[in-house]
């Protein structure tokens, strides 16, 4: 059977195909607002995409190990709620459970013993523009660069002591976590709300109810009053606005587990490859795209790079296309599911046009390849990216 591809928010990365805000990407942008995201998205800090927004990298340039709020990615399938903490419930329901459903309130979750972990958050898509930018390769889905990703200290309720509170039993093998934004209507059709499923083996390992972000009530924009936060695993995991999980005795699917968020085409088994989980090992420059920089000096430059198998090991740059490879110096508090911060020191070779490339390591000893895998749908660029650099 052909797998359906989704249509509506997305464009081809084709420079002629894309929305007219996506064509300035890299230079200093529309600052056209985005619907349905709340906080302000200057174009200093943002390439809108449809409903969705991109960090600019040269934005994140002077910050620490986390990403402000103010500076972080928003994908959203339509619009931000607004939700009332105090009517809000979460509910968890289904055959998975000794009785029937049971709620929690905001404050039932407030009152219950915390946890914190710094991670990040990266769009499946992340770096899909890429394929075509840098693979001549078609692709469809939202054109992000490489700003699809963002580090968060979050804080909020272990999923698996909810799951013991409201009596899941050994049969439950499957979760739905559900948001409650609106359905999002694919080329036409509707797919209900956002929901995945969700294995019980990850959710009782290390996945948070999360209610806060760096410190503060969860954003809007980012799921208040609550959201799923899923350690190492795609964004799609992370739902937003969480509504009420299903816990099922049977196996799960939801669009988003049976043709969104799987790798199709060639090479891949028919229907698609399996659900996503963990995403691969990227980096990034704090640059602008392109790069603009005096010849006839050393730079200092900075740069992060980040893995969902663990933390990054190691750091290499390159500016003659990957023919020698000098190591840069990495700085940051490297905590396992968050990223490595680095800096490299480069004297452009002369004046004219050059490409950074950056590779990184993880403590698996996954590193990252030449070519990302083809799919239709330009999922998981964890290529090498050659970042244009002008040498004035
Ligand atoms: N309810 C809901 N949850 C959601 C989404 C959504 O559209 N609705 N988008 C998902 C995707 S695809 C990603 S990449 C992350 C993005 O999180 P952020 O917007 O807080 O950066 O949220 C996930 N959770
Ligand atoms: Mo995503």
């Amino acid at each position: 059977m052909n797998p359906r591809f989704p249509t509506t928010t997305t464009t081809t990365t084709t420079t002629d195909d894309r929305a007219p805000g996506d064509r300035a990407l890299g230079d200093q942008g529309t600052g056209r607002p985005a619907p349905g995201i709340r906080k302000p998205l200057p174009a200093r800090l943002f390439a809108v995409h449809g409903t969705n927004a991109e960090t600019r990298w040269e934005a994140l340039r002077g910050e620490g190990d986390l990403t402000p709020e103010r500076l972080f990615f928003v994908r959203n399938h339509t619009s931000t709620p607004l939700i009332d903490a105090a009517s809000w419930r979460l509910t968890l329901w289904g055959s998975g459970l000794r009785r029937g459903p049971v709620s929690f309130t905001y404050r039932d979750l407030l009152a219950m013993p915390a946890e914190e972990v710094t991670a990040f958050v990266e769009c499946a898509g992340n770096g899909r523009s890429l394929y075509g930018e840098q693979q001549s390769q078609d692709v469809t889905g939202t054109p992000w660069r490489l700003g699809a990703v963002g580090v968060a200290r979050w804080r909020g309720v272990p999923l698996a002591a909810l799951l013991g509170r409201a009596g899941m039993t050994g049969d439950a093998v499957a979760l739905m976590p559900r948001g409650l934004d609106p359905d999002y209507v694919d080329a036409g059709e509707n797919l209900g709300r956002v929901r995945r499923p969700l294995p019980v083996t990850k959710a009782l390992d290390d996945v948070l109810v999360a209610y806060e972000m760096n410190g503060r009530p969860l954003p809007p924009d980012h799921g208040f009053p609550a959201r799923l936060v899923v350690p190492g695993w795609a964004g799609i995991a992370w739902i937003k606005w969480l509504g009420d999980v299903e816990v099922s005795a049977e196996p799960l699917e939801s669009p988003w587990s049976s043709r969104l968020y799987r790798m199709h085409g060639p090479g891949h088994p028919p229907g698609g490859g399996p659900p996503l989980t963990r995403t691969g090992v990227k980096s990034a420059f704090e640059l602008p795209w392109p790069a603009r920089l005096r010849a006839g000096r050393g730079h200092l430059l900075h740069g992060r790079s980040w893995s969902g198998n663990g933390r990054v090991v190691r750091v290499d740059v390159s500016d003659d296309e990957g023919v020698s490879w000098r190591s840069a110096r990495l700085h940051g508090d490297r905590s396992p599911h968050g990223w490595v911060r680095w800096t490299f020191r480069w004297a452009p070779p002369g004046v004219g046009e050059a490409r950074l490339l950056a590779r990184a390591v993880d403590e698996t000893g996954a590193v990252q390849p030449e070519r990302a895998a083809y799919n239709h749908l330009g999922y998981a660029f964890d290529a090498v990216v050659r970042h244009p650099v002008v040498v004035t």
